[in-house]
């Protein structure tokens, strides 16, 4: 299911802070990871999922998932992300590995930062003093920085687009997002901007340099939304920091990738039971661990147990349901059954936007789907819904078209 990959989630922070720890426990795919800066150089890409409780068991049927997995009622739904290089200050200027790992961010639509809580490395990842590194400075940093490299690629051009709007009464919004287009970033991005900026469209040549950067800022926390992840959290510092980091304006999320990675890669070997983003787990076979692999796991127990979670997967689910606002429906053909035509129950599952509608829903499903709808079904309340109703989370819908069902 090509929609469920439509939003690309960046991995982001300065050097050694845990990024690729995080990116292979989310995806588990083998990368390099070490305990000094720029351990990975070219960015890896991957899929992790989003969790979300499956349908199956209140409807009382046994599913079949095609474009997704369902263990043990939980449904887990694949979605693209990216591990880049870390980020040092001045990156916007070419300093670290500079703009060629901004570039490679341009395409994520929201971003987890991750930082490391227990200050143990300083500004440009080198180890420190444990908790001598204070990461709300990473936090200022790493804003700043983004919003630099997004003036930069604007600001050769500005000039003449906001000369270009103003005398040929162009649309400002259409000719930045034409600008714009390889980061992701669409009108509506740019719209919100600018009313959040308190600036108007209709005079950009009076801009000042301080209101050019202003909306950029905006622009940037706009349309590359961030949370951030205090990774390390086994690590001494690590809690007073969470608590600093909790008082800035973003959803902050305790974690510690590297519990997650120890626990993904047991539970791909069959040694504990354990899904992504679980509070606990049960070790299946301690016949074939030593007992310093046993001690590690309690260890880590202790820290689910405290923090409900490793991190790494509300992390996800987060990053898809807070920042991008996107729900999951399920579509069906066949209402009784809720399969599709081959007999399939509950096949897909679509993380859409909040917001979508019954007839956006059938567009997003097959374009076809959408010119020919006539009406949707909803499974739960077994009821029609017309093509503006607005779908909610774990919504399961039927489309009736003049062609087709789905
Ligand atoms: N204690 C602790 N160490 C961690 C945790 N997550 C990652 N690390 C360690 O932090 C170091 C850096 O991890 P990486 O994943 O390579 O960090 P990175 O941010 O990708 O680093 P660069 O690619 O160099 O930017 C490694 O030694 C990891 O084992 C964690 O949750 N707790
Ligand atoms: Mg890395």
């Amino acid at each position: 299911m090509q929609r469920s990959y439509s939003r690309l989630l960046g991995v982001i922070g300065k050097p050694n802070t845990g990024k690729s720890t995080f990116f292979s426990a989310a995806t588990l795919a083998p990368v390099e990871i070490a305990n000094y800066p720029f351990t990975t150089i070219k960015p890896n890409r991957g899929v992790g999922y989003v969790r979300t409780p499956c349908v199956h068991e209140e409807f009382e049927v046994e599913d079949n998932p095609k474009n997704s997995l369902c263990l043990d009622g939980v449904r887990l739904i694949p979605v693209e992300m990216i591990d880049v290089a870390g980020l040092v200050p001045g990156a916007w200027e070419g300093r670290g590995l500079g703009n060629q790992f901004l570039d490679e961010i341009r395409r994520a639509d929201a971003l987890v930062h991750i930082v490391d809580a227990s200050g143990r490395t300083d500004c440009e990842g080198r180890l420190c003093k444990p908790g001598e590194h204070d990461p709300l400075e990473d936090v200022q940093f790493l804003e700043r920085e983004i919003t630099m490299w997004m003036a930069s690629i604007l600001k050769k051009d500005w000039a003449k687009i906001a000369r270009t709007a103003e005398a040929e009464s162009k649309e400002l919004c259409g000719m930045l997002e034409e600008r714009l287009s390889g980061l992701s970033i669409k009108r509506n991005h740019i719209f919100e901007a600018i009313r959040k900026a308190g600036l108007t469209s209709d005079k950009p040549t009076a801009w000042s340099e301080e209101d050019f950067l202003k909306f950029v800022d905006t622009l940037r926390r706009v349309s590359k939304p961030m949370l951030i992840v205090a990774n390390k959290m086994d690590l001494p510092y690590s809690e007073a920091n969470l608590e600093k980091l909790k008082e800035l304006d973003y959803i902050v999320i305790p974690c510690c990738a590297e519990a997650e990675l120890a626990l993904r890669r047991a539970s791909e070997k069959q040694l504990i039971d354990y899904k992504p983003g679980d509070c606990n787990f049960k070790i299946l076979q301690p016949e074939k661990l030593s007992e310093s692999q046993i001690k590690a796991l309690e260890t880590i127990r202790e820290v689910l147990i405290k923090n409900g979670s490793t991190g790494v997967q509300h992390a996800i689910n987060m990053a898809y349901s807070k920042l991008l606002s996107m729900i999951t429906v399920y579509p069906v053909e066949d209402l009784e059954h809720l399969a599709d035509h081959n007999g399939r129950v509950l096949p897909d599952v679509y993380l859409v936007p909040y917001g979508t509608t019954a007839r956006q829903f059938a567009y997003i499903i097959h374009t076809e789907l959408g010119e020919s709808f006539i009406y949707a079904l909803d499974a739960r309340e077994r009821k029609r819904i017309g093509e503006n109703t607005v779908l909610r989370d774990r919504d399961v819908i039927s489309i009736v078209s003049a062609k087709k069902r789905a």
